[in-house]
């Protein structure tokens, strides 16, 4: 058991996430009926500033607070309880990243911020919502210094060991985290708050783009890894067995920070100002991605086979009926690994230079998220939570609790496969994304595409109803594990925190030296953006702010 204060520090993580994602859903659910012309708002409510609330409060807060409180525990687990200055770090970073929450939750319900969670330029919030997202930075980095310090101690008292996987992992992920900030913080710091608090006149659209997307990239990997090390670390502990390959899990990591920084432009292919030479390079080195996710896929599946057979499943897929079902542990992070296939299938056609072209700024795109972050990365962190949260407050999940997280789960995932289905098809046939209803001024034609079983806005509503239920569901399950169900006492009773063992006899050590892969990481840096981007800051034009709300 971890000590109490690293255990106080994750809880409140935990609390954190799940308000955030309580607003955040409940906006979801107002968002799909006012797509299908079901709501009208009142006058001082806006649709943007909801879906402003949505992207913000579900994809940037939920999952930050989320995965530090992954991390902290995993770290405490697994290298020893956080020593004094170590502590001070992780709180103070907790408390600044709440305060830039809050801030910038304030702007978003106040109407002075309702830009999206992408906060493109020229669109000007108030200067006070890029000070709450830069406080939002720059309070993770506090936390994953505090976590970079506790590694390195642990590495001083073990010389020449090799890290345990977990550790390993999230160390790799803090790295891609701090390079990929870099370009947030650049463009919020020199760009938007001299802008927005009227220092200077204009600001430069293209660059701002350029260096958002820069960090927006990394940012679905920093969601999508710490989802990994549960796969990784985790699964086969819950399957009954080791980790299929030490050495093949961590080079996964160190791939994954090498090739998803020097990938932007891919959200960029419609946007003048970028020649095509870069943006095809970028779109070769996004391609690269596809093999520590393909290493991923098959030592999952290759942990699944050999639990299977152990446990005496024969032919070909006898061993697929021997996994732990009835796990809801389990059977949630297997569903999330199946949403991931089509998932990524979708994300090389949104990647791919020509297909881009049919899909961009439709809801095609925000199918492709709901089935990549909103359906891989929250069931699993789903799944991490029926553990996590009674591992540290030592209650029970009771057996009526894990009926209910059962009906969460396929809730979750009937909810999100009609809407995500249905926004991906409607996209194909035209339908905007980020609009509040478009109904194409009645137009017969675009009405009849938009009046199939699947291709309904409809559809795509009862999925949102469907999946706001469960979150409701999800809220309450936590909050029994947090405060009401009855404190273990048996030892069968308490849950543990699952790691799987993980062999390093055969890892070399070189995978663990983090100046190799920071270089080549800034070298791919540097050769995929150095010429395009001092291009931008020396030809492309500046842009008065617009306040289009
Ligand atoms: C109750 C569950 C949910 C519902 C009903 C829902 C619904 C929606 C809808 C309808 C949109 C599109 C709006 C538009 O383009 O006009 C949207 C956008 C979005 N959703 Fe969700 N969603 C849910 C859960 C989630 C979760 C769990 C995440 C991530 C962890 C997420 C992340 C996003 C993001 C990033 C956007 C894009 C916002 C933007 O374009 O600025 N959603 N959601
Ligand atoms: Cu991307």
């Amino acid at each position: 058991m971890i000590g109490i204060q690293d255990r106080k520090l994750v809880l409140w993580n935990i609390g954190v996430a799940y308000i955030a994602f309580l607003i955040g859903t409940f906006c979801g659910l107002l968002q799909v009926f006012i797509r299908n012309d079901a709501l009208d708002l009142p006058a001082w409510l806006d649709y943007y500033q909801i879906l402003t609330a949505h992207g913000v409060l579900l994809a940037l807060i939920y999952t930050t607070f989320f995965i530090f409180a992954f991390f902290i525990a995993g770290m405490s687990k697994t290298l020893g309880n956080f020593g004094p200055k170590v502590s001070l770090f992780a709180w103070l970073g907790f408390i600044v990243t709440l305060i830039g929450t809050v801030l910038a939750t304030i702007m978003i319900i106040s109407g002075k911020a309702s830009v999206l969670y992408t906060f493109y330029a020229p669109l000007k919030a108030s200067g006070w919502y890029y000070v709450a997202l830069a406080l939002v930075v720059i309070g993770t980095w506090l936390s994953s210094f505090a976590l970079i310090g506790h590694y390195i101690a642990w590495k001083k008292r073990n010389k020449g060991q090799l890290s345990p996987l977990f550790a390993f992992m999230t160390i790799s992920t803090i790295i891609l985290w701090i390079i990929a900030c870099l370009g947030v913080v650049t463009t919020v710091v020199f760009q938007y708050i001299p802008w927005a608090f009227g220092w200077v006149d204009t600001i430069n659209v293209e660059l701002s783009r350029s260096l958002f997307w820069y960090f927006g990239h990394p940012l679905v990997y920093f969601w999508l890894l710490p989802a990994y090390i549960a796969w990784y670390v985790v699964i086969p502990k819950l399957v009954g067995t080791k980790v299929f390959s030490d050495s093949l899990a961590r080079f996964s990591f160190v791939l994954f920070i090498l090739f998803s920084i020097p990938v932007g432009f891919h959200h960029q292919l419609t946007e003048p100002g970028i020649s095509s030479f870069w943006k095809f390079l970028q779109v070769v080195l996004t391609f690269m991605v596809i093999v520590p996710s393909l290493m991923t896929a098959f030592s999952m599946f290759a942990t699944f086979e050999i639990s299977g057979r152990k446990k005496g499943g024969t032919g070909l897929f006898g061993w697929f009926t021997k996994l732990p079902w009835k796990d809801v542990r389990f059977t949630s992070i297997f569903i999330a690994m199946a949403f991931f296939i089509p998932g990524g299938a979708g994300g090389i056609i949104n990647a791919s230079f020509q297909m881009n072209e049919l899909v961009h700024n439709t809801l095609w795109i925000v199918g492709h998220f709901h089935i990549t972050v909103g359906a891989p990365v929250a069931m699993t962190f789903m799944g991490i939570t029926f553990w996590l949260i009674p591992y540290l407050t030592g209650r029970k999940f009771t057996k009526q609790l894990q009926k209910l997280a059962f009906i969460q789960v396929i809730s979750w995932t009937i909810g999100m496969l009609l809407m995500s289905t249905s926004q991906h098809i409607l996209g194909l046939l035209g339908a905007p994304r980020r609009t509040a209803y478009s109904g194409y001024n009645g137009h017969p034609s675009t009405l009849d595409w938009f009046s199939g079983i699947l291709s309904n806005h409809v559809t795509m509503a009862v999925g949102g109803t469907i999946l706001f239920i469960s979150a409701m569901l999800l809220i309450y399950i936590v909050a029994n594990l947090l405060f009401v169900s009855p404190k273990a006492k048996l030892k069968k009773d308490f849950v543990e925190f699952p790691i799987a063992e993980s062999d390093t006899s055969h890892t070399p050590k070189f995978l663990e030296n983090w100046w190799i892969w920071i270089g080549v990481a800034v070298a791919l840096i540097i050769m995929a953006y150095a010429l395009p981007l001092s291009d931008l800051i020396h030809n492309a034009p500046g842009s008065r702010g617009h306040i289009t709300w």
